[in-house]
């Protein structure tokens, strides 16, 4: 018998790579799809993937949808990737972000306990729980939250449900505390993708400058598709357990930009960058940086793709989409 997995946020950044990996290993992969007037999927496509997924309509908000969903579909895997995710519009939309980060889990992991009780389920977690947490440089599994958004505050909460319900009713509920991945398929707001769109848009003569908000902030920079292994194989375990997964190395949104521009032959980025407050957040995070010693020891996952090779894709990828438009 095929195995089954449940991906929500399959129209996103990482769900496309999850279900590419899945369907590679032989699963049956379902796609929770909320009810747009005009679903766009570019990503599933761009992977190759969206022939072979079955998208399900639900909506993490509403609970009747998503018991009606694990229900019908009984899925050996649950991977939660839904979630609004972009940190910068928590702070105009924060009971948004609870509903659908928070509320939204709890409602999923009631519908599992309910109606599939032995379904895996993972949780997309996220290095934005630690915030301002900075400890020796680096962040890990037992460092504290102090999250910095309405954003990390809606992940805290995600987070420990996902605990409490392994704890309360011996679920087998795992949390993968990402650090920032990016591809080609990032969102064009996130400021990776802003800066290689940008950077294209440059280099072909489409447009002379990129509006940033800041360019001191540090991040620890992977690859989507080397992570979504990770959530993968945290499933496979035969405890849940909690991991962070990230590179071990930072980098500034100044790095990004220097990296994104010299992989076009531009050295000159300073004429290119204008600093623009409309994209300066209430409350930063300043830095972060992951241990991975636990999900390197206990799960094999090592990052595959460098800092470098990862800008060098997204801009090419960028270059090849506008070239594609023109013609
Ligand atoms: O910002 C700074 C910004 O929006 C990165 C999400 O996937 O990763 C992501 O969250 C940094 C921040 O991602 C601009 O202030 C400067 O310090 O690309 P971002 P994020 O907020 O780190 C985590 C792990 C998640 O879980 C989230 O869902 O770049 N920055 N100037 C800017 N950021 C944006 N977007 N635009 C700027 O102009």
């Amino acid at each position: 018998m095929k195995k089954t997995a449940l991906v929500t946020g399959i129209l996103g950044q990482d769900g496309p790579y999850l279900a590419k990996l899945l369907l590679e290993k032989d699963y049956k992969v379902y796609g929770l799809i909320r009810r747009y007037s005009n679903p766009t999927f570019e990503n599933p496509e761009y992977l190759g993937v969206h022939d072979q997924i079955e998208y399900v309509d639900g909506d993490l908000t509403d609970e009747s949808s998503l018991i009606n969903v694990v229900k019908t579909t009984r899925p050996d895997e649950v991977y939660n990737l839904a979630a609004q995710s972009f940190v910068g519009a928590s702070w105009q939309q924060a009971k948004l972000t609870t509903e659908v980060n928070a509320l939204g889990v709890l409602s999923l992991l009631n519908a599992i306990k309910f109606f599939s009780p032995t379904s895996k389920f993972y949780q997309a977690s996220t290095s934005e729980m630690f915030g301002l947490s900075n400890d020796d440089g680096y962040q890990d599994e037992d460092t504290p939250f102090h999250p910095r958004s309405p954003y990390g505050i809606s992940k805290v909460y995600a987070y420990w449900m996902t605990v409490n319900f392994r704890e309360s009713y011996n679920m087998f509920t795992c949390n993968g505390i990402l650090f920032n991945h990016e591809s080609p398929l990032r969102g064009i707001q996130f400021v990776t993708r802003k800066i290689t769109d940008g950077v294209a848009k440059i280099k072909l003569g489409l447009a002379d400058d990129i509006h940033l908000g800041d360019l001191d902030p540090k991040r620890d920079w992977g690859f989507a598709g080397d992570y979504v292994e990770a959530m993968y194989l945290m499933l496979q375990k035969e405890e849940p357990g909690d991991y962070v997964i990230a590179t071990g190395q930072t980098h500034s949104v100044q790095d990004f930009v220097e990296a994104a521009f010299t992989a076009v032959g531009i050295s000159d980025w300073k004429k290119h960058v204008k600093l623009d407050p409309r994209f300066q957040r209430p409350a930063e995070v300043p830095h972060l940086r992951g241990r991975v010693e636990k999900s390197q020891a206990r799960l094999g996952w090592k990052p595959k793709v460098t800092f470098e090779e990862l800008v060098k894709m997204m801009v090419k990828a960028d270059i090849e989409r506008l070239e594609k438009k023109e013609h």
